[in-house]
C-alpha cells in the first residue's frame, strides 16, 4: 500500500514593507483554504513569509531591525493561521525570522518550522547557509544582509511525519550538495525549501538570465542524487523595487518535475506524492550503504574553501 501525501505549494508575490501581519497571514489562510479544496495534507510556503525580505535594507537600528523578527510561534498575528491548519486538517512548512533566547542571549536565526495537521509544530530548522555580506556594500542595487542579520543554524535533521521521513532547508542551502546528502543519509523522502531569490545577483551581474534555471537546477539534482522528493517555494515577484524569482516547483526522486506554479504572485498548486517511489532509487542507483566511498571524501568536511590555485594564487571568495 503506499504511502501518499498530497502536498501543495503555497507560493507568495511580494510582501511590501507595510504589509502587516494580519494581511499577509490571510493570504497564507487563503492558500491553504485553497490547497484544502484540492485535498492537500501539507502546504509549503516561502523562506521569511511573514514579511518583505528585510535583508535587502541596511538597517542600523536595533528596534526597526527586531521588528521582522518573531518571538514566540505561534503567536498573535499566526494563530489564525495554526486553528485554520488544526480545523482543516492541512499541515505546513513556514519560513520567517526568529528572535530567540539563548542562555541569556539573544539570537537571530532564519527560520523555518514544519507543522503537522493537528496543528503542531513538529520540527524546526535554522538556515545553514547564509548568503550575502555582512557590512554594508553602498555599490549593491540592494543589500543582501542575511551573514548579518542571521547566525547559522546547527545542521540539518529530518522528522518523522507525514506518514514519513521529512527533511528542511531555506532558500540557499539548496544550491549546496551538503544540504541534501546530510539530510539523504538520514533517509529523507521528502525536502521542503523554501526562498526569496532576486533575479539580480550584484556580485556575479551575468547569472542574472540563468537565475530560474540555477533555482530548478538545484532542486532537480538534490532530488534525483538522494532520491527524494523535493518541493521548492518561492516568494515572488517585485517586492520593495527588487524583482525575485518564481519558479515554485516539486521535484520527484527521479529528477522529474512533477509540478509547478506558473506565475509571480500568491498561487497554489498541489501535486500527491508517492513517499514509496524513494526507494526506487535509494535502494538501486544511489543506495548509499553499497555505493559510497567515505574513505574518499574526507576533504568535503576537512576544508572549507578551495586551495591555492595551481599557479599558486589565492582563490577570491
Ligand atoms: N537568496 C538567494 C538564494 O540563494 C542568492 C541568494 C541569489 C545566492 C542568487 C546566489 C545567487 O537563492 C537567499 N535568501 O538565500
Amino acid at each position: 500500500m503506499s504511502r501518499y501525501v498530497n502536498v501543495a505549494m503555497g507560493q507568495l508575490g511580494p510582501i511590501q514593507r507595510n504589509d502587516s501581519r494580519p494581511q499577509v497571514v490571510a493570504r497564507l489562510c487563503e492558500l491553504m483554504r485553497q490547497a484544502h479544496a484540492l485535498g492537500a495534507h501539507l502546504i509549503v510556503y516561502p523562506e521569511l513569509a511573514l514579511t518583505t525580505f528585510f535583508p535587502r535594507w541596511y538597517i542600523e537600528d536595533e528596534h526597526d531591525l527586531n521588528q521582522f523578527y518573531e518571538r514566540d510561534m505561534p503567536n498573535l498575528a499566526t494563530e489564525p493561521l495554526f486553528s485554520l491548519a488544526r480545523s482543516l486538517g492541512v499541515g505546513f512548512y513556514l519560513g520567517y525570522a526568529e528572535l530567540a533566547q539563548e542562555a541569556g542571549c539573544q539570537m537571530r536565526y532564519n527560520t523555518s518550522i514544519l507543522v503537522d495537521r493537528a496543528g503542531q509544530i513538529v520540527g524546526k530548522y535554522r538556515k545553514v547557509h547564509l548568503p550575502g555580506h555582512r557590512d554594508h556594500e553602498p555599490w549593491r542595487r540592494f543589500q543582501h544582509l542575511e551573514k548579518r542579520y542571521f547566525s547559522p543554524g546547527p545542521g540539518f535533521g529530518v522528522t518523522r511525519a507525514f506518514g514519513g521521513v521529512v527533511g528542511m532547508a531555506l532558500c540557499n542551502d539548496r544550491r549546496w550538495p551538503e544540504t541534501y546528502r546530510v539530510m539523504g543519509l538520514q533517509g529523507v523522502e521528502l525536502v521542503l525549501i523554501g526562498y526569496n531569490t532576486p533575479v539580480h545577483n550584484a556580485p556575479a551581474p551575468e547569472h542574472d538570465d540563468l537565475s530560474l534555471f540555477h533555482n530548478q537546477l538545484s532542486l532537480q539534482a538534490g532530488a534525483y542524487q538522494n532520491g527524494t522528493w523535493v518541493v521548492g517555494v518561492a516568494k515572488a515577484g517585485l517586492e520593495e523595487g527588487v524583482d525575485s524569482i518564481g519558479g515554485s516547483c516539486i521535484v520527484a526522486p527521479s529528477g522529474e518535475v512533477m509540478a509547478r506554479c506558473h506565475t509571480k504572485g500568491d498561487e497554489m498548486a498541489i501535486a500527491r506524492i508517492d513517499l514509496d517511489f524513494c526507494a526506487v532509487y535509494q535502494r538501486t542507483t544511489f543506495n548509499f550503504d553499497l555505493h559510497r566511498q567515505p574513505q574518499a571524501y574526507g576533504m568535503i568536511v576537512q576544508r572549507k574553501g578551495q586551495t591555492l590555485a595551481a599557479d599558486g594564487t589565492p582563490l577570491g571568495e
